[in-house]
């Protein structure tokens, strides 16, 4: 049962706790076939590359514990991920200095941009598990985004591919009035809206 603290410092203003798990996304859910998933990373860098899957899995795992926000008010507590760090991966491609921006691509045409800054972060995973078993389709499987410090919608289900940009592209949201950068702890909901108003 969802209860409200509005005065609890761990929980974002304006956002609710929910002990389930609300599920969220624009489109059919899409099949897995092990066989020829792949996850592309191509834009300004000196190696685009893929993996498949075999090649994700075989890379280090990283575990991130802790709270998710959607920008529709609920806030999911003590969450546990696993998956590769999403700055190993960047590593690898060989980003040119000049990126500023990372642009994720999923299945649906869906995409969403987030400063290239943000997406270094530790706490940054393609994740591949949740709770300890491999992400349900409804929820991204099997690959998905994970970046804890914006609202949800920042981090793709469905992960398809990376964009590494000079200049920031405004993704599906984004360009539907979404805030540009969704920060919870600053009430970033919605573009050009007085965080009172959201
Ligand atoms: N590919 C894809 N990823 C997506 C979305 C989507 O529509 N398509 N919706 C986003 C939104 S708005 C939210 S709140 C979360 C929801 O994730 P969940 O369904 O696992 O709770 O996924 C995000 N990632
Ligand atoms: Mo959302």
């Amino acid at each position: 049962m969802p209860f409200f603290r509005a005065s609890d410092p761990t929980v974002p203003p304006g956002q609710t706790v929910t002990d389930g798990f609300p599920i969220l996304h624009v489109g059919d859910v899409p099949t897995f076939d092990p066989a020829t998933w792949r996850l592309r990373f191509f834009g300004l860098c000196t190696h685009p590359y893929e993996l498949n899957w075999d090649q994700l899995r075989a890379l280090p795992v990283t575990e991130w514990h802790g709270d998710i926000h959607c920008v529709t008010r609920w806030t999911k507590k003590a969450t546990q991920w696993r998956g590769v760090r999403f700055r190993t991966l960047v590593e690898r491609a060989g980003t040119l200095p000049s990126v500023t921006h990372v642009l994720q691509y999923a299945e649906n045409d869906y995409t969403t941009n987030l400063p290239f800054e943000v997406m270094l972060g530790d706490d940054v995973l393609i994740a591949y598990e949740y709770g300890g078993r491999p992400i349900e389709a409804i929820h991204g499987g099997p690959v998905r985004m994970l970046v804890p410090k914006r609202y949800f919608w920042k981090s793709a289900k469905w992960l398809t591919g990376i964009e590494f940009l000079e200049g920031d592209r405004p993704g599906f949201w984004e360009v539907r009035g979404y805030h540009n950068d969704g920060d919870p702890w600053k009430e970033e909901r919605y573009a050009d809206m007085p965080a009172w108003m959201a």
